[in-house]
């Protein structure tokens, strides 16, 4: 996953474009281009503009609507996007009844494995899990407090969390280390702030 940064960043640079555009423009003028009624489900694809193939999926839920118990809304539940145009979905964002992101899955290298797995709180991330491997496993976690990094913990030598970094502000204050892979830190190493 660390070959391709610039076609990343150059796809997630099209998504979000993408959703300016749509918040922007309005329904009319974002490249529609069916919609699909299963149950109470709705599933609704979108281009981002090449050669008109669907590459947005949208999940919708109908729903009572909290404000007039009479009406019918729709709550999107899930989108998923193929960034790089190859048929596969690359990143799938799934969303609570109130809209706000709960889960954020991306397959930056496009080979159909995904990499990191994003988890929010109120449109928070709070932890990253990371696959370095072409294991099913995540080999790195990153933990945020308020936003922030505060700590990552990586399985390096074993099949657990054997390394963590304890992060204050914008720097390492420790880092612990398992050398037995008992789940245990084993040895400190304080970090001086400007090292
Ligand atoms: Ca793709
Ligand atoms: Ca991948």
């Amino acid at each position: 996953m660390r070959t391709l940064p610039l076609l990343v960043l150059s796809a997630l640079a099209a998504a979000c474009a993408f959703r300016m555009k749509t918040d922007e423009m309005g329904p009319a003028a974002t490249g529609e281009l069916r919609e699909q009624v299963k149950g109470d489900e709705i599933l609704r694809q979108y281009s981002l503009g090449r050669e008109g193939k669907a590459d947005v999926f949208k999940y919708f839920k109908k729903a009572v609507d909290p404000a007039d118990k009479n009406k019918t809304i729709e709550v999107l539940k899930r989108k998923e996007l193929d960034l790089n145009g190859d048929g596969r979905i690359d990143l799938w964002v799934s969303y609570d009844d109130a809209g706000a992101v709960v889960e954020q899955k991306m397959d930056l290298d496009f080979d159909g494995k995904v990499d990191v797995i994003d988890h929010f709180e109120k449109n928070v991330v709070v932890r990253k899990e990371v696959f370095h491997t072409f294991t099913e496993k995540p080999d790195e976690w990153k933990f945020y407090e308020k936003g922030k990094l505060a700590r990552v913990e990586r399985a390096l030598h074993h099949p657990k969390a054997d390394y963590w970094e304890y992060w204050e502000g914008d720097h390492i204050d420790r880092i612990g280390e398992d050398s037995d892979g008992d789940g245990q830190v084993d040895k400190w190493t304080r970090v001086k702030k400007d090292e």
